[in-house]
């Protein structure tokens, strides 16, 4: 557990970051504390696996992919044990943990290809796209579509405290993309001054309403996108999705440790309060539509997709809510 623990803490301290990153994480590390697991008993394996999910769960609040992830590899094992059929459970969580990460990666490849389209072949004027933070699903639709050679250039944030647009800034650069980067609050100034045509930001999460919860800075932009007419788009695998909003249960956003705002702040006084909360809702107002493996569309549509893509989640999360006390998720 010791190990699973330090493998959970990466996740917490930001060494992982980015919604689908984590989720394709903590699913191997679940994976690989199956195989290392000593006692050979299906029940004591079960157990701890139940512990290790709360683990996971508890590192970062606003990762429904992540939970998704576990929740598919649980949710599959327990249909089979009841159906009679008999299995190496650290074998199944193996199967099922890499059968998750096949879906997570074919909807990044998939939602790349959609994403890339919203990106004219032959601009007359330079394209310009916006974006905050880093998200892997907008730089794959971005690198797919200079390799289709559709012309742009990408205006990055900083994205304070953790600076994770310069992450976005590297790799786009790497792949011969054009980047500009502003500090967050010049989000609304670079959109008008620099003629941003397009706006796409990722999701950390997607509520049966259609409310987006992504990177704090994002409902600004949404707003900025608004006032200044531009479409924004989020890049999203349906798997971003939380089961629970349905039955009234909310995403929680993250309130993260102040220190990673004034640790560089010898004369901070004393009695400031200071607040950092990771992420923030748009709403489905502010969206033009949400890129998905399943295709575009509103974002208030995500929940009938999951159900229709994903049905097996979606009744493995009201199976196990029903039964909370045997299944504890
Ligand atoms: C990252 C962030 C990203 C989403 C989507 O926040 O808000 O936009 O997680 O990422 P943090 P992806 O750095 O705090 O994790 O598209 O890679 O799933």
């Amino acid at each position: 557990m010791d190990r699973l623990k330090s493998a959970a803490l990466k996740i917490t301290s930001l060494e992982i970051q980015g919604a689908t990153n984590i989720a394709i994480y903590a699913v191997k590390e679940f994976i690989a504390f199956a195989q290392r697991h000593k006692d050979e008993s299906n029940e004591s394996l079960w157990k701890d696996l139940l512990t290790a999910e709360q683990v996971f769960a508890r590192s970062r609040s606003t990762e429904p992919a992540m939970r998704n992830g576990l929740l598919f590899i649980l949710g599959k094992i327990k249909h089979d044990h009841q159906q009679g059929i008999e299995v190496n459970l650290a074998k199944m969580v193996e199967i099922y943990g890499n059968e998750y990460i096949s879906i997570l990666k074919a909807s990044k490849s998939q939602i790349a290809k959609y994403g890339a389209r919203l990106i004219p072949k032959n601009s007359s004027e330079p394209f310009v796209v916006q974006t905050h933070c880093h998200s892997s699903i907008v730089e794959a639709i971005l690198v797919e579509a200079k390799k289709q050679g559709r012309q742009f250039k990408v205006i990055s944030t900083e994205t304070r405290p953790f600076y994770q647009g310069r992450i976005t800034a590297k790799k786009l650069i790497d792949h011969g993309i054009e980047v500009i980067q502003v500090v967050d609050s010049a989000m609304r100034w670079a959109a008008r001054n620099l003629g941003t045509d397009l706006i796409i930001i990722g999701a950390d999460a997607v509520t049966s309403e259609g409310t987006v919860l992504n990177k704090i800075g994002s409902r600004l932009l949404a707003l900025v996108a608004h006032e200044e007419h531009i479409p924004l788009y989020v890049a999203t695998p349906l798997l971003k999705y939380n089961p629970g909003t349905a039955f009234g249960n909310f995403e929680k956003i993250e309130m993260r440790d102040t220190v990673e705002i004034y640790k560089d702040w010898d004369e901070k006084p004393e009695q400031l309060k200071i607040l950092n909360p990771a992420f923030e809702t748009v709403n489905r107002l502010y969206i033009s539509g949400v890129i998905t493996e399943a295709g575009i569309f509103p974002s208030g549509q995500v929940h009938s997709n999951f159900q229709q893509v994903y049905p097996f989640l979606q009744n493995a999360y009201q199976s196990i809510e029903h039964e909370e006390l045997e299944f504890n998720i």
